[in-house]
Parts: structure tokens; sequence; C-alpha cells
């Protein structure tokens, strides 16, 4: 996290009780946002120097997806870059991906790492890192096809880099929990663990569940937003969800709440390119006051963002966990 952030900010409304509270600017990225470019959406944002700096899927008007660098001086206003992200190797040879989709940004020890689902025989995680938003060094894919969801952790954990991810299939994947896989070098992964399972209490993520922004540290653990799935005579629909983990064991879920915290509602969210999705891919956190600025794909369409509080966050994943019939499993 980032010492003395400038984020954006909008109170909760009086009339409200809920956790998360929409901006009243939503949609902050529009259709037709760049020239060739149709819709941005499924994209995460840091704070960079002056301003703030965001890695965007950007799809063309091809219907192809790849990442685009954004700017911004107060994180809601963006400048798109008018041309895709140039990665290179290791060895300093360009290399770009056919697609790009989906990506996270994730600061780990002073070094920005771009995750974000690539094509290798099919879809499964990509990796790359930069110091100065100029040369992106693309990384060697953490997993075998099929995977998507790839959050790194922000830092490491007993001395090794945390990432969860979400097995896959090669098309709309009508299943999935989160997984969580340990490297020491960002090469070799392994220590598969299981952390949450699809379902829970009630239906709306009984299809699938994946990993959102990077995992917030917290006192007693790391607060993780995650999209869960369900589905219904007219396709997928996708909500936001919040849960805890442990801190030295990041596979446990201590807690998870029963409902969700974010569903598809506002017509930016239920009609677009795909209706009905809220797809969390970033947050911006103030550490001193607990503001948290969620950054959310909305539709296939959009860049939406969201507010809420720490505090409202940890206590929705604690509590929020009444019994609805007999089943009680919340994925463990
Ligand atoms: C998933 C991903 C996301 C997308 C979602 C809904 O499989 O492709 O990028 O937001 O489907 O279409």
């Amino acid at each position: 996290m980032i010492k003395d952030i400038r984020m954006p900010w909008e109170d909760r409304p009086k009339e409200s009780s809920e956790v998360v509270w929409r901006y009243s600017g939503n949609p902050i990225i529009k259709r037709n946002p760049v020239k060739g470019i149709a819709r941005i959406f499924n994209s995460a944002v840091v704070q960079y120097k002056d301003g703030f700096i965001g890695v965007f899927r950007a799809e063309t008007t091809a219907i192809l997806p790849h990442l685009r660098l954004g700017y911004s001086k107060d994180a809601i206003n963006w400048e798109i870059a008018d041309k895709p992200i140039d990665f290179i190797d290791e060895s300093g040879k360009p290399w770009n991906p056919y697609y790009a989709y989906d990506p996270r940004l994730v600061l780990v020890d002073d070094v920005y790492y771009i995750i974000w689902c690539t094509n290798f025989y099919g879809p499964t995680i990509g990796l790359a890192k930069t110091t100065d938003f100029k040369t992106f060094t693309r990384l060697e894919n953490p997993f075998l096809p099929f995977n998507r969801n790839g959050v790194l952790f922000p830092r490491k954990v007993n001395n090794e880099f945390l990432m969860l991810s979400r097995v896959s299939d090669n098309g709309h994947t009508p299943f999935g929990d989160i997984f969580l896989s340990a490297s020491k070098d960002l090469a070799y992964w392994g220590k598969h663990r299981h952390v949450m399972t699809k379902g829970g209490s009630g239906w709306w993520q009984s299809l699938k569940i994946g990993g959102g922004p990077a995992p917030i540290e917290i006192d007693d653990g790391w607060l993780v937003l995650y999209h869960g799935v369900t589905n219904t005579c007219n396709g997928y629909v996708y909500s936001m969800g919040v849960a805890i983990l442990d801190k030295e064991e990041p596979s446990k879920v201590l807690y998870r709440a029963r409902d969700y915290v974010l569903t598809p509602e506002k017509e930016y969210e239920t009609t677009g390119f795909v209706n009905n999705v809220i797809f969390p891919c970033a947050t911006l956190v103030d550490e001193k006051t607990g503001k948290v600025a969620i950054y959310y794909g909305a539709a296939d369409t959009y860049v939406a963002l969201a507010f809420s509080t720490i505090d409202l966050l940890v206590e929705f994943a604690k509590n929020n966990n009444e019994k609805v019939g007999d089943d009680d499993s919340l994925g463990r």
C-alpha cells in the first residue's frame, strides 16, 4: 500500500445502509472512449508519481482485447494511450500476446506486476513487470492452460509470492473455485491450495467464483473482494462478494459473507455488451482513514467506481453469515 494516498471519494448517501455504494458520476469510462476502441472495462489502477496510472482492458472495434495504459490526475477522468502496451521478453526481444484481458496491477517490493488472461493454447495467466511504465518485461506464464483471474498478493508471505487463480475451460466456464499458489522466484509455482469453493449459502455465487482486486492486508488477515456468478435462463450474472483470509496461511478462509455486496442494478451494469456483469479488478485504499475505492468493469462495456471502508467490509464479512436452510458449507 502506498503511504499518503490520494483517492477519489464520496460519502455514503445519508439514506443508504449499503456496504458498498456507487460513485454518482458512473460510469467513469464510457463507450468508444478512444479511436478504434469500442469498450474499456475490467481494468486496474494504482497511484503513481503525482497522479494515477492504469492498465486497461481495451477491446478494438474488431473485438480483440488487449492492454493499454491510462493516465489520470484524479483517478476518475482517464486519458487512454493510443496504442497497446508493448512487451519485451526477458532477453529483450519484442513479445506481444495475441489477446490480453482482465488485468490486475499490483505493487510488490517496488515493482509493478501486471497479471492478465493471456493466450497460450487457450486462456491462462500472463505475468509482466515494470518499474517505470515504459519498459514492460513479460515473465513466464505462472500456470498451464486453462486458467483465469490471476491475482497477486501485494507482499510476499513467508518469503514467497502468492497468487490466487481460477482453473477454467476454454470457453465461458460453467464452474470454478479460487485456488492459491506460491513461488519464490515468479518462475516456478507450486504448493497449490484450494481456497474457496463456489456455492456458499445462497445462489448468487452458485456457478463459479474468481479473484478480484489484490487482497488488502488488514490487522487479522487479508480482505478479499471477489466475483461470484449465478446462471439464469438469460445467462450468467456477476456480483461482488467479500471474504477474509488467514494472514499467514491465506488458503484458509476465516470469514465469508453470505450475501453479495454489489450486484447489477444500474443500467450501465445490467445492459451492455454482456448484460449483468460486475467485475472488480482493483482498489485504492487509504490506510489512515480506511477508505476504499473499488474499480469494476460493468456489463463488459464500462469502467465504474464504488466506495466502501475497511471497517464496513470487515464487519460484513464477519457478521453477514446467518444460516439459511441446512446448507452451511460456506466453502469450508
Ligand atoms: C469472463 C471474462 C470476463 C468477463 C465475463 C463476463 O469469462 O471473460 O472478462 O467480464 O466473462 O462476460
